[in-house]
């Protein structure tokens, strides 16, 4: 007899296993994303119509293949328009933005950027491997510094981006940072963001062991997963300031922003009734 999984009811089951390779990290992110979400449909707070995936190009943006929720994957770094474009014409859908570093802070840069300055409400899961992993580990904005990467086989010159600060600077709601090395955490983070307006960020730092581990000389998922862990500096509440991303002193992971301004979609709704008002009959 074939034994279920709890979390089989919001999935794909047919598409399973996934494309992903064993001991990565995204298997973490996709199962603590999903209780998050079955905590809140169980407590009357979402409503499983009410819910969709939205997701560009990369292993991590491949995510939105699986949970059995309306759900779209779209090209490379395009995922937030597109999740916008619905929350504008469906406001009562929790749109979730799952993407890699690459998707999230590279070629979808411009858009991240955006969404943040409008507090638009969407929960924008970036998962941080550190590299490109779907097309063999280039370079990605999120590369520490000093790492190894395929296109910088002397170690990466660049300054790292910390999305944290930028999302806490362009006055997104809730900012979070987790990792898969923390499941109960994430889970928490999660649950805590798909209950906001406004906009949710959570980057989740997580392991490729295939692409990146193996070209770091970790050799096994499970030594970069300890090494993960070992660079993780848990903090109930810490300031953004704490949120400095650096491999050598380590990465603070906690809630770094929570409030609850409105978001873009009650903003733009009311100067919309506004200006229909002014409309000649
Ligand atoms: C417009 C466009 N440019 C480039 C690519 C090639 N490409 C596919 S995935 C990817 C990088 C994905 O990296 P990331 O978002 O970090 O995801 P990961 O695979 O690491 O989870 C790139 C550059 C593409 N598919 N489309
Ligand atoms: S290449 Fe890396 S990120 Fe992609 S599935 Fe494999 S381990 Fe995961």
């Amino acid at each position: 007899m074939a034994v279920g999984h709890p979390l089989d009811p919001y999935l794909r089951t047919d598409r399973l296993p996934t494309m992903w390779c064993p001991g990565c990290g995204l298997g973490v992110v996709l199962g603590t994303l999903l209780r998050a979400i079955d905590r809140r449909i169980r407590e009357g707070r979402l409503r499983r119509e009410n819910v969709a995936f939205v997701g560009g190009i990369g292993c991590s943006a491949r995510m939105t293949l699986y949970p059995l929720f309306d759900s779209a994957h779209v090209i490379h770094g395009r995922a937030i328009p597109f999740a916008l474009g619905v929350k504008i014409v469906k406001p009562k859908m929790k749109m979730i933005v799952v993407g890699g570093d690459g998707d999230i802070a590279a070629i979808g840069g411009n858009h991240i950027l955006h969404a943040l300055r409008r507090n638009a409400d969407l929960l924008v899961v970036m998962a941080n491997n550190m590299i490109y992993g779907m097309t063999g580990g280039q370079l990605a904005p999120t590369t520490p510094r000093g790492l190894y990467t395929t296109t910088t086989p002397y170690g990466n010159p660049e300054r790292e981006i910390n999305m944290v600060r930028l999302a806490a600077a362009l006055g997104a709601n809730y900012v979070a940072r987790g990792s898969t090395t923390h499941p109960q955490l994430l889970e928490q983070l999660f649950y805590k963001a798909l209950a906001k307006r406004g906009l949710a960020f959570v980057e989740v730092l997580s392991t490729c062991p295939e692409i990146f581990g193996r070209h770091i000389d970790f050799r096994s998922p499970v030594d970069l997963y300890l090494e993960l862990r070992k660079r993780i500096v848990v903090k109930a509440k810490p300031s953004v300031e704490e949120s400095d991303y650096n491999w050598e002193k380590g990465f603070v992971i906690g809630e770094f922003v929570d409030k609850d301004e409105p978001g873009y979609i009650e903003v733009y709704l009311d100067y919309l009734s506004k200006a229909l008002e002014k409309q000649p009959s």
